[in-house]
């Protein structure tokens, strides 16, 4: 028999796959599903201890002798504060101490409720990693609580080994028992260490990419990273992975995908299924696109193994089942030679369809009146090459990726929390490090927000700075949602009708404009003319009704013309 509790259920199933096996309990009754679970399966090795403060140490011997973790379980309250001293002897030698502790749900925290106190964290100072699980168990909740469990049992066991802490409130009824087995769980797996891989760990990589029909490879944002590019080339022409890319990847070679928003709101639309990767392999930081994380989280790869040095347990596309710690340039070429040749169909396929996402959008766009969308794509059409552009949160991210990337640029922006509050700091900040051509492209809220960025005596000649005043938050607009909001014109959009000229003029800025195509045309000519020799400001007006339904139109289209 075991306990109804569906988090213990899967901690229990996890502990299992994870050979962990041995534990020592304390008495008590909000840790009794804990209780009831574990020493219901033969499986499992459960001592007794009362005194908690005794039992840690106890458990911390016998994982000394043993060599292998040992999880203490223990009731709610100063029970898990007796915990402490052996947790913190544990993390000063370095042993992977597994300590769960149950808990009142949080609602009866500070609420003259009994063995209640302030668990979540306690041992902040002394363990590698502590999590407190989430109470519910809607699918979500189940998901989120056996990715917490899984990172912490990797983290505990790698690197320098050390105490994890899993906090576990448990609501009542607590006794509750049932006649059944372990749930499926997923074991996120850990594979290599300190920048790279075991010839093992190599050959079975190489073994399942090889076994695998359709590879998806997604690049998020990163620094152009000399010799990726190849690394990847080499494994698509090989085995017919699909690279998909946003242009904050600073990846550009034709074979790899690049148009992701347009193609998956149409892939969206048609049959997900045919697209539906075998094998997901992720890099690099967070991507824009949220019809990709729609797609993928729909339509769940077998496999996804998210690459990083640091061991972050990236679970984006919820199907995560290996963390891989090694560079993705060192990964791809490492594996490339053990690749066997596969077949290109799943690779011309998205190829094919991305051709026709992109056409679409060509012709979409030649016909389009004057709007951000227009502007991005004349603006895109003017900026040198070889030059840095700085892509300001909200709407500008957006329109830039749906157009071509410009040629040789490399591209970046705050996605890292996605504010528009420091958008063009940073990018005067980089701007006085190089000696590149840097244009910066944001909208107009964001560079009010943002104006103090002009405020200091970095600015150089090479700086240029692109306003999209469309007159408020267009973003509110585009999205579902806050559009179909009573607030929305007066919270949302919050209309704007301050220029940027007297700004651009009081911190010693040219200041240019544009309020159609024409206009347009001539001031980006000038904006980047060589006799341009001092930092700049164009300032782009158009009209907010008109972005937000072209914007809407792109998108319906390209899920039309795919049906
Ligand atoms: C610091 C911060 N505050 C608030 C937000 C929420 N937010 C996201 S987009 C946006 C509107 C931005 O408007 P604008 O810069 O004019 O860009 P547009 O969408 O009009 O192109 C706001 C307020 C945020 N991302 N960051
Ligand atoms: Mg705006």
């Amino acid at each position: 028999m075991i306990s109804t509790k569906k988090h213990i259920q899967q901690l229990a199933a996890l502990l299992l796959k994870r050979g962990i096996t041995d534990l020592v309990i304390s008495p008590g009754s909000r840790n009794s599903p804990m209780i009831n679970t574990f020493s219901g399966i033969a499986d499992f090795s459960c001592r007794t201890v009362v005194d908690e403060r005794s039992a840690a140490y106890f458990a911390l011997g016998l994982s000394l002798a043993k060599q292998k973790p040992v999880a203490i379980v223990c009731t709610s309250g100063t029970a898990a504060l007796n915990y402490a001293p052996a947790v913190a002897e544990a993390f000063y030698q370095n042993i992977p101490l597994i300590v769960l502790t149950a808990d009142r749900p949080d609602y009866w925290i500070d609420q003259a409720e009994s063995q209640c106190i302030r668990q979540e964290n306690i041992y902040q100072n002394f363990t590698k990693k502590g999590v407190s699980l989430p109470l519910g168990e809607s699918e979500k909740e189940l998901w989120f609580g056996a990715r917490q469990i899984n990172e912490c049992l990797n983290i505990a066991i790698s690197g320098t080994p050390g105490p994890i802490h899993i906090n576990i409130p448990l609501e009542e009824p607590l006794h509750l028992l049932v006649e059944s087995e372990l749930p499926e769980v997923k074991v996120i797996e850990l594979a290599g260490s300190s920048g790279s891989l075991s010839v093992n760990e190599i050959a079975s990589l190489a073994e399942t990419v090889s076994q695998s029909q359709k590879i998806l490879i997604l690049a998020g944002q990163m620094n152009p990273t000399p010799g990726l590019e190849s690394a990847l080339a080499g494994l698509v022409e090989k085995s017919g992975a699909v690279v998909m890319h946003e242009h904050l990847s600073n990846l550009s070679d034709p074979q790899f995908v690049g148009s992701i928003d347009a193609l998956m709101a149409s892939i969206l639309e048609e049959s997900p299924l045919n697209y539906h990767p075998d094998l997901l392999i992720t890099f690099g930081g967070q991507l824009v696109s949220k019809s990709l994380k729609q797609f993928l989280r729909k339509n769940k790869p077998s496999q996804h193994w998210h690459l990083s040095p640091g061991g972050e347990h990236f679970d984006t596309y919820q199907s995560l089942t290996r963390v891989i710690r090694i560079d993705a340039k060192t990964l791809f070429e490492s594996i490339s030679e053990k690749v066997q040749p596969g077949d290109k169909n799943y690779l011309h396929r998205l190829k094919s369809k991305e051709d026709r996402v992109n056409q679409l959008r060509d012709e979409f766009v030649s016909n389009i009146e004057f709007c951000d969308m227009k502007a991005f794509e004349l603006i895109g059409q003017c900026i040198p090459t070889n030059s840095v552009v700085h892509l300001g949160n909200s709407s500008p991210v957006r329109y830039a990726l749906i157009h071509k990337r410009v040629e040789g640029a490399s591209y970046y922006s705050n996605r890292g929390t996605a504010g528009i509050d420091g958008c063009m700091s940073t990018a005067v900040g980089f701007a006085s490090q190089s000696d590149q051509l840097n244009t910066i492209i944001l909208g107009d809220l964001s560079f009010f927000y943002d104006s103090n960025a002009l405020w200091n005596k970095y600015i150089g000649a090479n700086l240029r700075i692109i306003v999209i005043h469309n007159s408020g938050g267009n973003i509110f607009g585009m999205i579902k949602g806050p559009s179909d909001s009573p607030a929305y014109a007066e919270h949302f959009l919050t209309e704007n009708t301050r220029k940027a000229e007297g700004l651009a003029l009081a911190f010693g800025l040219d200041y240019l404009k544009a309020e159609n195509e024409n206009e347009l045309s001539q001031a980006l000519g000038k904006f980047y003319s060589p006799e341009q020799r001092q930092a700049a400001l164009l300032e782009i007006f158009t009209d907010a009704e008109v972005n937000i339904r072209v914007f809407r139109e792109l998108f319906k289209q390209a899920k039309i013309n795919e049906k």
